[in-house]
């Protein structure tokens, strides 16, 4: 039986950061667990995730765990520091990691970690950029700017993947052994698919539909400056992989 894992990046999410995680026990596979890595939230989503892990642990099967950094914080090393964590002192053989802002539903997580258990595949992505997916979240200047790094993302790394920005993620433990996750934001979504693909690592993208965060704020500005500073590094991402380093 594989250990599944569901580390939960949380920067105040302190409305959405309950419902995900009933959302997420109540569709769960089996035995699985979900790891918050919370970066001492303003908000006290840390004080939430708590109390949620005092009513769920009695029973050994399902388990909350609460990692809470003090010193340290960003997107990219929180998801890093669940995925040591999950492999590492809980034992996942499987992990999977999404947005906190209910914009990705969990009850899509399943058909994440089915494409792995089933052995279809040793990276799951959720995408929004094949049949049956679609990105109702984002406005028009957004959803072009995706479209647009993930043609490039395609043409100079492979076709494999159609949402290189996913964020929306299940893995085999064994994929971690070698690939750890750079940079700060989004691009280390680019640069991880990047490497997997070029490593002969099996992909297999499963479509969501991504949904308006109704709670809590967007830790990314959604201008036009924003958009292209954040652009910049995507396509630095892509380049790097491509050329191998
Ligand atoms: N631990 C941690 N999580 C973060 C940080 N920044 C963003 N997040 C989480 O990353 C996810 C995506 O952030 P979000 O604000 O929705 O950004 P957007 O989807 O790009 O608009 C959410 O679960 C956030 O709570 C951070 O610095 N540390
Ligand atoms: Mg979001």
């Amino acid at each position: 039986m594989m250990k599944t894992c569901t580390v939960l990046p949380t920067f105040n999410e302190r409305d959405n950061i309950g419902p995900l995680i009933t959302r997420l026990l109540a569709s769960a596979p089996d035995p699985y667990m979900v790891l918050v890595v919370d970066d001492d939230s303003p908000d006290g989503t840390w004080q939430v995730v708590g109390s949620l892990a005092d009513e769920v642990n009695i029973d050994g099967r399902l388990r909350v765990v609460l990692v809470r950094r003090i010193d340290e914080s960003g997107l990219t090393s929180a998801i890093q520091r669940g995925i040591d964590e999950a492999i590492h002192n809980y034992g996942a053989d499987i992990v999977t990691w999404m947005d906190c802002d209910l914009s990705m539903p969990p009850e899509d997580v399943p058909r994440l970690v089915d494409a792995i258990a089933e052995g279809r595949a040793d990276v799951a992505v959720g995408s929004r950029w094949i049949p049956g997916g679609a990105d109702v979240a984002h406005g028009f200047m957004a959803r072009s700017l995706s479209w647009i790094i993930n043609h490039y993302a395609m043409l100079l790394l492979g076709g494999e993947v159609h949402d290189y920005t996913s964020g929306f993620i299940a893995a085999r433990a064994e994929v971690f052994a070698d690939s750890r996750l750079r940079g700060d934001y989004g691009e280390y979504c680019i640069d991880l698919l990047g490497r997997v693909v070029r490593r002969g690592y099996r992909v297999r993208e499963v479509p969501y539909v991504c949904v308006p965060r109704t709670e809590g704020e967007s830790k990314t500005g959604a201008n036009l400056w924003d958009y292209l500073t954040k652009g910049r590094k995507y396509v630095a991402a892509v380049w790097r992989v491509r050329q191998g380093r």
